[in-house]
Parts: C-alpha cells; structure tokens; sequence
C-alpha cells in the first residue's frame, strides 16, 4: 500500500524515466528540449504552476532547468525542478517560504 509520499516520490522518478529514456530522440537518463517540453506540457496541468517554468518558451525553461549547462535536464535537475514548483505551492498557500523573487535567484549554487 503506498502512502502519499510514496506516489509522490514514485511518480517523479517514473516520470522522469518515462520522458527521458526515449532512445530515438537524444540520450537516454536526460531530458533535451523536446522531451522537456512534452514532460510539461503533459504532466502540468495548473496554470499557475505552468507559469512558473515558463513553459510558452521551453528554451527559457532549460536554461533556467539546466543548471550545469550541458543542454538538457538530468535527474537532478529535474527533482530540483518539481521541488522549486513544490515550494512555489507552499507559499502560494500559505505565504510563507517564499525565497524565490523574481530577477532574484542564487547563482553560483551549482558551480559546486
Ligand atoms: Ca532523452
Ligand atoms: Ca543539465
């Protein structure tokens, strides 16, 4: 039987696994453009949670996604990802936790 977490951390990585391992189209454990934009597109359905990534400009979206710069979306980055939209929910509901301004974001972070 599986708890809500369980979905939660299930899903992400089926997710991910799903839309990035399509061997036709780019590497495999990675998501390039095209499975980024398919990723969004079909598995955010809020309005509210689209806007945040941006997904009308899926090139914006990978640059701000792409945080070591090789051209696409590792599982890292991904998990980073659906943590940043689930922190951006948080504060909507509750106004707290809201780090995140906008033109205000942490660089550097990833040069570790
Ligand atoms: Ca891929
Ligand atoms: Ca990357």
């Amino acid at each position: 039987m599986a708890g809500r977490l369980d979905s939660v951390i299930t899903n992400i990585v089926e997710v991910f696994i799903e839309y990035a391992d399509n061997e036709d189209k780019g590497k495999k454990h990675k998501l390039n453009k095209e499975e980024l934009q398919k990723v969004l597109d079909e598995e955010i359905q809020s309005s509210e949670l689209k806007g945040e990534i941006n997904t009308d400009d899926i090139a914006q979206a990978m640059e701000v996604l792409d945080k070591n710069r090789d051209g696409e979306v590792d599982f890292r980055e991904f998990c980073r990802c659906v943590c940043d939209l689930a922190k951006c929910y948080y504060h909507k509901k509750t106004g707290r936790g809201g780090k995140k301004g906008k033109g205000n974001e942490q660089k550097g972070e990833a040069a570790n």
